[in-house]
C-alpha cells in the first residue's frame, strides 16, 4: 500500500513544459532543454495521467502514448523523451484490470477494435526500444505489472525515494514473456529476473539501484529536477552518436529487427555521403557513375 504521507509530497517541476497536443489519458508536454539558453533543443515529457487507478493504462491510454512517442520523434527539436506518471503515488500499476476481456484488453474506441481484445502495449514497448532518441523513465511511487514493464523498456530511470517495483503477472493470471522477461533479465540478471517474476515480491529503490534496475534514486521532490539534469547532459551530446548507441545496444537484443535498425541507421549516415550522392546523380543524368573518385578505404 503506498504510503499515506506520501500523497502530500511534491514533485518540484523542473522546466516550463507546454502542452503539446491534447489527450484524454495522457499529456503530451515540451519544454526547452535550456531555459537559460545556455543550449538548444526541446525535452518531451509524456505522463500517464490517470492516478485514480495508479496510473493503470487501458487500450486509450496506449493508443495515446503511441500517437505521443511519435510525436516526439518527428519533433526535429527533442532530442529526450522523458515517461512519466502523475502525481506521486505511482508512474504505473499496469494493464487497467477493468478494461481486461476474455481475451486482451478491450477498449470502446480501439482503433475500430471495439469490444475485440487485444495486446496493442506490444506495438509501445517496440515503439520505445526502436525510438531513435533516449527514453527514461522517471519512476514516482508504483511501478508494477506491465508498469514496470514499461520502465524496464525505457533506456535509463530515475526513481524516487518512494519507488516501489515489482512484476505482479502471475498473482493476476498474467504475464509478459517478451522484453518484460529478456529485456529484464540483461538488465538484473537471470536468477534476479526469475525472482521478479516467480515470486510477484516489491522491490524499494535502493534494492532495485543495488540491483542495477535504476540509474539513480533520488528524493521524491527532487524527482523531476534530477530527471531533467540527465536528460541536459544527453541534450549536448551528438544526437546520432546517441541513436547510434542506442541501435548498436539493441541491435543483438533484438534480434534481426535490432540488426535492421542499425543497419539503416548506417544507410542514413551514407545518404549524406557524396559517395552514395554520385550514385543518385549518375542515375538521374543518365551516365555511369564515376565511383573511382572515392577511396577505397583500409
Ligand atoms: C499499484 C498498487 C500496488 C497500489 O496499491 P495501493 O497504493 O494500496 O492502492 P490501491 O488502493 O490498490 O489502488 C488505488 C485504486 O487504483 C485501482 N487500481 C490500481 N491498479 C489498478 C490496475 N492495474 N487496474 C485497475 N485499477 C487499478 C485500485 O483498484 C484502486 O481503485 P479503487 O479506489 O476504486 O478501489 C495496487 O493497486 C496493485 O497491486 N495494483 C494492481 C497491479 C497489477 O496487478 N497490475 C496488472 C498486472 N498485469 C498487467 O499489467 C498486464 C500486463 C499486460 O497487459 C501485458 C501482457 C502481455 C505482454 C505485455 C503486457 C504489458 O502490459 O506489459
Amino acid at each position: 500500500m503506498a504510503d499515506p504521507a506520501d500523497a502530500d509530497r511534491t514533485i518540484t517541476p523542473a522546466l516550463a513544459w507546454e502542452g503539446a497536443a491534447d489527450f484524454t489519458d495522457i499529456r503530451y508536454e515540451t519544454a526547452a532543454a535550456f531555459p537559460d539558453g545556455d543550449g538548444g533543443g526541446r525535452i518531451a515529457k509524456i505522463t500517464i495521467a490517470r492516478p485514480e487507478v495508479r496510473n493503470a493504462f487501458r487500450p486509450k491510454t496506449v493508443e495515446e502514448m503511441i500517437e505521443a512517442f511519435t510525436l516526439a520523434r518527428e519533433d526535429p527539436e527533442v532530442g529526450v523523451v522523458v515517461l512519466a506518471g502523475e502525481g506521486p503515488l505511482a508512474f504505473c500499476s499496469g494493464g487497467d484490470q477493468r478494461a481486461r476481456g476474455d481475451s486482451g484488453y478491450v477498449g470502446d474506441d480501439a482503433v475500430g477494435q471495439k469490444g475485440v481484445g487485444r495486446f496493442l502495449v506490444t506495438d509501445l514497448h517496440v515503439q520505445i526500444r526502436r525510438l531513435p532518441k533516449p527514453v527514461v523513465a522517471m519512476v514516482a511511487g508504483y511501478a508494477v505489472g506491465g508498469g514496470h514493464v514499461l520502465h524496464v523498456c525505457c533506456d535509463l530511470t530515475i526513481a524516487a525515494d518512494n519507488a516501489t517495483f515489482g512484476q505482479t503477472g502471475p498473482k493476476v493470471g498474467s504475464f509478459d514473456g517478451g522484453f518484460g522477461a529478456s529485456v529484464l533479465a540483461r538488465q538484473v540478471g537471470q536468477k534476479r529476473a526469475k525472482e521478479i517474476w516467480f515470486l510477484c515480491r516489491q522491490y524499494d529503490a535502493a534494492k532495485a539501484l543495488d540491483w542495477g534496475l535504476v540509474n539513480e534514486v533520488v528524493a521524491l521532490e527532487e524527482l523531476e529536477e534530477e530527471t531533467v539534469r540527465w536528460c541536459q547532459d544527453m541534450m549536448r551530446l551528438s544526437p546520432f552518436a546517441l541513436r547510434l548507441l542506442k541501435a548498436g545496444f539493441h541491435a543483438e537484443e533484438d534480434g534481426l529487427a535490432g540488426i535492421q535498425q542499425l543497419a539503416h541507421d548506417t544507410n542514413l549516415l551514407f545518404y549524406g555521403s557524396e559517395e552514395a550522392q554520385e550514385g543518385r546523380d549518375a542515375f538521374k543524368e543518365k551516365r555511369r557513375p564515376e565511383f573511382e573518385r572515392f577511396p577505397k578505404r583500409p
